[in-house]
């Protein structure tokens, strides 16, 4: 890594070429990785047969006509989507039981055998519909454990024969759910796929985000917390992204590879609904917390909502959500001032003195991560007082701080791999926003 210092060392070695000519290219996002970036915030949906047995886990005992979601309301969980500010929408189609919520010619073990609808109805037709009504992008949680059809973790079957039938059942399903409902936004292998799909998602999903497996264009961040680690580099080696399940302890700013992190997390202390956890809906502080130790750690956050047993998501979580979504408008809605730049030094004028208690920073990611070490400065009176530091800006960096009367702010890169490129400096004043409360699952 080279350390882009000195403005002296610059405009000398500028004279003679570029200052980072013998620079190794770091890496950088695809197009599609770095627009995924911007959604900063996803909404996952768990719902199968153990949301009726108030379990985590499908243990295959629910008969099937007791489940009847008789007021599933596919659009009232895109509102609940567009009211959490998630751009897109992970469902999962198939969870580790193996039920499968679309028309599968795969399997019975699906919506075919229940009464909703006659046996007729396709959650994941109504959701790509309402998903698409509301311009909200969709993806798909597809999980290669089954129990239904003795797959475990990654789809492994006890042996050759087994795996060969799981194998082209498998195919087929994710043929099915990436070919018919529209083009999917994200597709999950959750705890990675031994399964060679890396075909079908060259033919029907080419631009989708991948998560896990060796065809991964995200990671998963390690915990399902909401939180990421700070630093976070978007960078690892090739080989840790192939692996199909990097987390961001493999995070190497240096490393040839691009492979960002999404943060998943429970809105309740559960992933599906149960009847005992209603009082374990998240706190807005516990929330915002979450919002930023992920999107303020330069990653993405995809917060779960729960359909209950008649297929809608319960009122307060929706609200909750609603709520935490208007909390981050009104912390960052309106910048008192930003600018973007290029350089060691990224300077911001707030034309007067204004009160001031966070900066936001993002790095033109298109052109790979580049600071490695920052501090933000604010002009007090005529002096330059330290407001924040850092390691990673990447897509994103919020740093809060005590509240301060300044007239400038400044973002000096003290440490680069290459020539700072800020795609935004900006600066807030929140007010009041209390202590966070730890986010617990
Ligand atoms: C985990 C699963 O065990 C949970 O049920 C949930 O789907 C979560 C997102 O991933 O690995």
């Amino acid at each position: 890594m080279r350390i882009f210092q000195t403005l002296v060392a610059a405009s000398l070695a500028l004279a003679a070429g570029s200052v980072f000519a013998e620079q190794k290219q770091l890496a950088r996002p695809t197009p599609e990785q770095a627009a995924w970036h911007d959604c900063e915030i996803g909404m996952f949906i768990h719902f199968a047969p153990n949301t009726w047995t108030d379990r985590e886990y499908d243990d295959l005992s629910l008969p099937l006509e007791k489940m009847n979601p008789a007021k599933l309301d596919t659009d009232q969980w895109a509102a609940a989507a567009e009211a959490l500010g998630a751009k897109y929408v992970v469902f999962v189609a198939k969870h580790v039981g193996g039920f499968c919520m679309w028309q599968t010619e795969t399997t019975d073990y699906s919506v075919k055998s229940i009464p909703w609808r006659g046996g007729k109805g396709d959650v994941l037709a109504d959701l790509a519909q309402s998903c698409r009504n509301r311009g909200i992008k969709l993806g798909v949680y597809l999980s290669p454990c089954d129990r239904k059809h003795g797959a475990d973790v990654g789809g492994r079957c006890a042996n050759p024969e087994a795996q060969q039938r799981y194998n082209r059942l498998y195919r087929q399903q994710l043929t099915e759910v990436l070919s018919r409902y529209g083009e999917m936004y994200e597709v999950w292998f959750d705890g990675s796929n031994v399964i060679d799909v890396a075909d079908i998602l060259k033919r029907y999903a080419p631009h989708a985000m991948v998560f896990q497996g060796p065809q991964a264009t995200i990671r998963w961040v390690g915990n399902e917390d909401g939180t990421a680690p700070y630093p976070a580099w978007n960078g690892l080696s090739l080989a840790d992204a192939r692996s199909g399940v990097a987390t961001a302890a493999h995070g190497n700013p240096d490393g040839d590879a691009w492979l960002p992190n999404e943060c998943d997390a429970r809105i309740r202390s559960t992933w599906f609904w149960n009847t005992r956890n209603a009082n374990t809906l998240k706190t807005v502080p516990q929330l915002v917390d979450m919002y930023y130790r992920s999107v303020g750690h330069g990653a993405v956050l995809l917060l779960n909502h729960t359909p209950d047993t008649t297929g809608r998501i319960p009122e307060a979580d929706v609200k909750r959500g609603a709520e935490f979504a208007a909390e981050i408008r009104r912390r960052f809605g309106k910048s008192l001032a930003e600018t973007s730049g290029s350089g060691e030094i990224v300077e911001l004028d707030l034309g007067g003195v204004r009160g001031v208690d966070h900066v936001v920073t993002m790095e033109e990611i298109t052109q790979g991560e580049r600071v490695r070490r920052y501090v933000v400065e604010g002009l007090a009176g005529d002096k330059w007082q330290a407001l924040c530091q850092g390691t990673a800006i990447g897509h994103k960096k919020i740093d809060r701080f005590p509240p301060i009367q300044v007239s400038k702010i400044r973002l000096r890169a003290v440490q680069s791999a290459d020539r700072p490129q800020i795609r935004k400096l900006a600066t807030y004043h929140a007010g009041d926003v209390g202590q966070p409360g730890p986010a617990k699952p």
